[in-house]
């Protein structure tokens, strides 16, 4: 995707602070993080929102929720808890549209959000 910010980060077009990368996936750091530690799980395919997933895609959901939890534990976070978040369209605050799960823990995290 041309003018997509995450495809240029996967594609290293930009830097991005990379915390893990296979061939599906990538986690890196959220530029504007809202906790100590906030990171951001992203598969490399291009698709816009869990709206816009096909059939074949579900197994990438799988392997990502793999990943968070191997990620959460190496990161610190996996005991004291954390929170996943997916923003999707524009009630959900959706920013950047390639599909993206935001990892957040090292505080408290209030609910419900606002
Ligand atoms: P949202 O679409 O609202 O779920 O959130 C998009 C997130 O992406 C937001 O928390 C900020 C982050 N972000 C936007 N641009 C960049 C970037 O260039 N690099 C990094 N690491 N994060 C970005």
């Amino acid at each position: 995707m041309l003018d997509c910010i995450f495809c240029k980060i996967i594609n290293k077009e930009i830097p991005g602070d990379i915390l893990y990368e296979d061939n599906d996936m990538m986690a890196f750091k959220d530029v504007n993080p809202q906790a100590p530690v906030h990171f951001l799980v992203v598969p490399k395919k291009h698709i816009e929102n869990i709206m816009a997933l096909s059939e074949g895609d579900y197994e990438l959901l799988e392997k990502i929720f793999k990943r968070i939890n191997l990620l959460a534990k190496e990161l610190g976070i996996a005991d004291n808890g954390f929170r996943i978040v997916n923003n999707c369209n524009q009630d959900g605050g959706q920013t950047v549209m390639h599909l993206h799960f935001h990892v957040l823990g090292g505080r408290f995290m209030q609910w419900p959000p606002g």
